[in-house]
């Protein structure tokens, strides 16, 4: 079924420069881009993006890595981007590979680009995990008008 998934390029994929070698990779699992943007991650939008980890005893690194200032990245930028295509939800989340760099695929992108650091997972990308995430994401980032 034709789906939409929200994706985010998070700070560390944006210092390393390697955003464009993960759009690479998504847009040949044949999806499409229909929302793109460059946003301040402000701690507000953190805390609301990532509700579901409210109370977990890694939310704080989680928040300071997300804004970048773990990794010492003061402009707050996160690439956001909304990708569409048959299974869009899984077949991102497969490329992706676990969560924790160390136990992706290596050949996954966050097996091959993500690192591990002081208690942090530095996992280079967001994407929607289920058709409920994606459409409460989607809403959280985009406009109904920014998507074509
Ligand atoms: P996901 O990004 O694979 O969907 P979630 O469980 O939704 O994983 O967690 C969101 C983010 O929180 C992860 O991408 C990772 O950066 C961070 N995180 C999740 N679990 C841990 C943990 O046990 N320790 C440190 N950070 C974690
Ligand atoms: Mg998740």
């Amino acid at each position: 079924m034709k789906e939409r998934t929200l994706v985010l390029m998070k700070p560390d994929a944006i210092s390393k420069k390697l955003t464009g070698i993960i759009i690479d990779r998504l847009e040949h699992l044949g999806l499409d881009i229909k929302g793109a943007k460059v946003r301040v991650m402000t701690e507000e939008l953190a805390r609301e993006h990532y509700s579901n980890l409210a109370g977990q005893p890694f939310l704080p690194g989680v928040i300071s890595f997300m804004r970048g200032d773990f990794n010492g990245i003061s402009d707050h930028r996160i690439y956001a981007f909304v990708f569409e295509g048959e299974d869009a939800i899984a077949k991102v989340r497969g490329a992706l590979g676990a969560t924790d760099p160390a136990k992706a695929e290596p050949w996954s992108i966050r097996g091959a680009f993500g690192c591990f650091k002081d208690g942090v997972m530095q996992n280079c990308v967001h994407a929607s995990g289920s058709k409920e995430d994606a459409q409460r994401e989607i809403n959280l980032w985009f406009k109904p008008e920014e998507i074509v």
